[in-house]
């Protein structure tokens, strides 16, 4: 539920505080229980790995940087791939920007459920119509155990019409990279870009209703 979420440990890669942004932009993280999707999470916005226990509702995380000359925010939504949150799903999915289906690929299981329940999903809530979508076999570090071949990877990311990438989590190989293919991704689609502009004016709008005082503009002064 997303009652239980927590805002993470909110990660910058930048010392902006929201300032001088450019684009903002929503990702989210989807997949069965265990693939390694808060792993590959972690593995983006930190230095640091640790060993994960399975998230607990909704998690996200947020994370700046400039690429190409523009300055981005990434908030990156981490659901439970163990949980089905009713109807809160259409807020979850509700404006995404790009959205990474991942499996596990030693475990078949996590390759099919992408195709029969998770793409439904998207189809289903998804709100931008042009959103980048990702699918990502994760765990390849695992080689000797692999039972979904790169192959088949490729043919169901052709079939759900997405970008395909392989990575491990864990080694972290190709995780910067599919973030940053995606990024990429994102902003050669202008509506897109006009979205996450409109997001990052929404955001400043708000920062300073909360920053204003009823003081601040004398009214109250005698
Ligand atoms: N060998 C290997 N293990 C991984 C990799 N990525 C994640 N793991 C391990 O797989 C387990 C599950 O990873 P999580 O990141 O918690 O998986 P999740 O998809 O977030 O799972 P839920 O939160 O339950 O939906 C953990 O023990 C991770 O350490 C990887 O690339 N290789
Ligand atoms: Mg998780």
């Amino acid at each position: 539920m997303l009652g239980s979420s927590s805002n993470g440990g909110r990660t910058s890669s930048s010392s902006s505080s929201g300032g001088g942004l450019d684009y903002s932009f929503k990702i989210l993280l989807i997949g069965d229980s265990g693939v390694g999707k808060s792993t590959m999470l972690l593995s983006f916005v930190s230095n640091t790995l640790h060993d994960l226990s399975p998230t607990v509702g909704v998690d996200f995380k947020i994370k700046q940087f400039t690429i190409g000359g523009k300055r981005l925010k990434f908030t990156i939504w981490d659901t439970a791939g163990q949980e089905r949150f009713g109807t809160l799903t259409t807020s979850y999915y509700r404006g995404a920007h790009g959205i990474i289906l991942v499996y596990d690929v030693t475990r078949r299981e996590t390759f099919t459920n992408l195709s029969d329940v998770w793409a439904k999903e998207v189809e289903l809530y998804s709100t931008n119509l042009e959103c980048i979508k990702f699918l990502v076999g994760n765990k390849v570090d695992r080689e000797s155990e692999r039972v979904v071949s790169r192959e088949e990877g490729m043919a169901l990311a052709q079939k759900l019409k997405c970008y395909f990438f392989e990575c491990s989590a864990k080694t972290r190989e190709n995780v910067q990279q599919c973030f940053k293919d995606l990024t990429l991704k994102i902003l050669e689609v202008p509506s897109l870009l006009e979205k996450g502009s409109i997001a990052v004016k929404k955001q400043k709008l708000k920062q300073k209703q909360v920053h204003q005082t009823p003081g601040d503009n004398g009214c109250c002064l005698s």
